[in-house]
């Protein structure tokens, strides 16, 4: 209703894109004066969910402790960036359920992409078995089959990206 704020929930693979879409976009809606936070997975990790890992049960537990604040700071009107890897579709769905009027955001690349470009070099790390369970090369990630948007970030820009975002939003 009026004076709830949305949540931008972005999954996808390590890599794909979506902490670049969530800070541009967070800066582009602060710029025009609109309430916003970022839930990013990574800070998520060090404060609110440390400690946890990456066995199913410990990133449903991450996924529903970002949805548990997000709701909360909606409900207060602010548009609310979730960036985490989410890998799991019926987590995300019961999550999103929750969170009326929220949008599911495939930020896509494709593995051989995220691979090649491996800005942490994580999957080298996956590859060579270093890491068990890394989503998309030991652990799976269920791609969302409906999503409200799916930007496919090898084919787009990050500005392309950011502006079909606000078109999500009626912005
Ligand atoms: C996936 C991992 C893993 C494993 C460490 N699998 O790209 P990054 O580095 O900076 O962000 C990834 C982050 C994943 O945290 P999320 O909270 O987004 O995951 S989930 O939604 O599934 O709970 C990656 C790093 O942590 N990372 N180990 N095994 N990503």
């Amino acid at each position: 209703g009026a004076g709830t704020g949305r949540v931008v929930w972005l999954t996808g693979l390590s890599g794909a894109g979506k902490s670049t879409l969530a800070s541009a976009l967070h800066a582009e809606l602060r710029s025009r004066g609109v309430p916003t936070e970022l839930l990013d997975g990574d800070a998520v990790r060090e404060n609110l969910s440390k400690g946890l890992g990456f066995s199913r049960a410990d990133r449903d537990t991450n996924v529903r402790r970002i949805a548990f604040v997000a709701g909360l700071l909606a409900k207060h009107g602010v548009t609310v960036l979730v960036s985490a890897i989410s890998p799991y579709a019926d987590t995300r769905r019961e999550v999103l359920a929750g969170l009326p009027g929220a949008l599911e955001v495939f930020v896509d690349a494709p593995l051989e992409v995220v691979t090649a470009r491996d800005v942490k070099g994580l999957y080298l790390r996956a590859l060579a078995g270093e890491i068990p369970h890394f989503t998309g090369v030991s652990d799976p990630y269920e791609a969302p089959q409906q999503p409200d948007l799916h930007l496919r970030t090898d084919q787009i820009s990050v500005e392309e990206g950011v502006a079909r975002l606000l078109g999500a939003l009626e912005l």
